[in-house]
């Protein structure tokens, strides 16, 4: 076999280790330049809108039909400023300044209301020092905290009306239900009130409450009655999964020593009961959190990829190394992460064998990067973004999978808004050294907005006057 033909042959980490990497200043100038790709697509076709559907360049509202938020916008605003894009940032602060409002007659999500927009404001705020994004990400956060005010437990609703505070969804999951603590305490620290961390804190501490004997945690939980509706536990899987990266963000972040405890205590328990070795590889299933036994469901997501890194800065550095490699380890089969797959077998899951341009794999490599400067991470996350581009990249941009079995692999017809805010600005991160970001010293949120360690001046972006000199 000539070299050329082995390279091909090998697994995707050791061929992007096999053939010369670029430069990291050459990746960086690839990796920026796909972004500004993906970047052009949206403001060509869904300029405004949440989200761009690339494809057939038409717009899509995430939260509310026929109402966009400018998701999107908000989302990419960390992004620009740690790329030195700042016309482009620019030109997201002059859009929010005349649209931004949250005096909607809709309903959203609390929890990616949370995630998204109030972390994505607040950092726009960081990388700005416009006031206005900061009111922003305040005026939302006092239109989402009915999910919590309401409850008769704390433990807050899934659904707000943004305008009449009317709230629904009595049976919400962990990752709903903690992800929150990091935008609700920033912004108490940044507005001098209280009540957004205190809403956030309470919540924890009544779920936590009702773990078992063996200190596991059902994955369900209803609100009014404060109990568990089901007994799996399911953790670090969806939908627990960001409530663990937010009590160790809690502490790391935060300072806060109950959310280190209680970290502590549930990663101890999950390692024991759910942590499962096959082949050499590191997985969790899932078990029955009264009993701790396995309930047979042998499925892992991508989304729970995010957990090695947690593991990691949470102290168990050789735990979360192997778990990044098991997730290794079937990108190399598949050269993506399906979003769901059988950890036995690796066997696709039939009934979600797509990739939603997931971040969760690269987010592992770019904190454990940071951790630890083994190479590994940077080959991995290299051949990652080469797959991203084999794969999603589509004329205007990139597009999620419906299918990795299929040859070619199926695109589909969307680039989620997050993909903003994650995947490129990790991969850019790991090899650009930038003046804008402190890689010693950051925290990043479960959406990959910079919550600690932006660097640097804020961009300034004067007012566009008319000819009549109003602004
Ligand atoms: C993002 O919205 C966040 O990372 C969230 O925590 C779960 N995953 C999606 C993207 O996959």
């Amino acid at each position: 076999m000539g070299a050329l033909a082995a390279a091909a042959a090998a697994p995707l980490g050791a061929r992007a280790a096999t053939q010369a990497m670029p430069s990291p200043k050459a990746i960086v100038a690839l990796v920026r330049a796909e972004y500004l790709h993906a970047w052009n697509g949206y403001k060509r076709f869904a300029w405004g809108h949440d989200e761009v559907r690339p494809v057939s360049g038409t717009p899509h509202d995430f939260f509310i039909p026929g109402h966009s938020l400018g998701l999107s916008i908000i989302e990419s605003m960390d992004t620009h400023y740690v790329m030195g894009l700042d016309a482009e940032l620019a030109s997201c602060v002059r859009w929010l300044r005349t649209n931004l409002t949250f005096d909607v007659d809709g309903e959203v999500e609390m929890f990616e209301a949370v995630i998204r927009m109030v972390a994505g404001l607040t950092t726009g705020y960081y990388a700005t020092g416009e006031r206005f994004l900061l009111e922003g990400a305040r005026d939302l956060a006092d239109r989402l905290l009915p999910c919590f005010s309401k409850s008769p437990t704390g433990v807050p609703y899934r659904f707000v009306n943004l305008r009449t505070g009317a709230v629904r969804g009595a049976v919400t999951n962990l990752a709903e239900a903690g992800s929150n603590i990091l935008e609700f305490a920033d912004l108490s620290r940044l507005t001098g009130d209280p009540k957004y961390r205190d809403a956030s804190k309470r919540a924890y501490r009544a779920v936590i409450e009702k773990r078992s004997a063996l200190d596991l945690l059902g994955t369900y939980f209803d609100v009014e009655k404060g109990v568990f509706t089901q007994n799996d536990d399911v953790a670090p899987n969806p939908p627990a999964d960001s409530f663990y990266e937010y009590l160790w963000g809690g502490w790391a972040m935060l300072g806060d020593s109950d959310c280190r405890d209680w970290y502590r205590m549930l990663t101890g328990a999950l390692l024991k009961y759910a942590s499962v070795r096959v082949d050499g590889n590191l997985w969790f299933q899932a078990v029955d959190y009264t009993t701790g036994r396995p309930t047979g469901d042998r499925s892992q997501s991508e989304l729970a990829a995010f957990y090695a890194e947690v593991l990691a800065k949470g102290g168990e550095r050789s735990m979360g190394a192997a778990y990044y490699d098991s997730f290794t380890a079937v990108a190399e089969k598949y050269e993506l992460i399906p979003e769901t797959f059988d950890f036995t077998t690796f066997a696709v899951d039939p009934n979600d064998p797509g990739f939603e341009l997931r971040p969760e794999y690269p987010n592992a490599a770019f904190d454990l990067w940071f951790l630890t400067r083994d190479p590994k991470y940077r080959t991995t996350a290299y051949a990652h973004f080469l797959a991203l581009q084999k794969h999603c990249r589509v004329p205007n941009g990139y597009t999620v999978l419906t299918d990795i079995r299929t040859t070619p692999m199926t695109q589909g017809d969307l680039f989620p808004a997050y993909a903003f805010s994650e995947n490129f600005k990790y991969l850019y991160l790991m090899f650009a050294g930038s003046l804008r970001f402190d890689g010693g010293g950051y925290y990043l949120n479960t959406e990959g907005k910079v919550m600690r360690g932006l660097r640097g001046n804020p961009v300034r972006v004067p007012p566009v006057y008319s000819r009549t000199g109003t602004g």
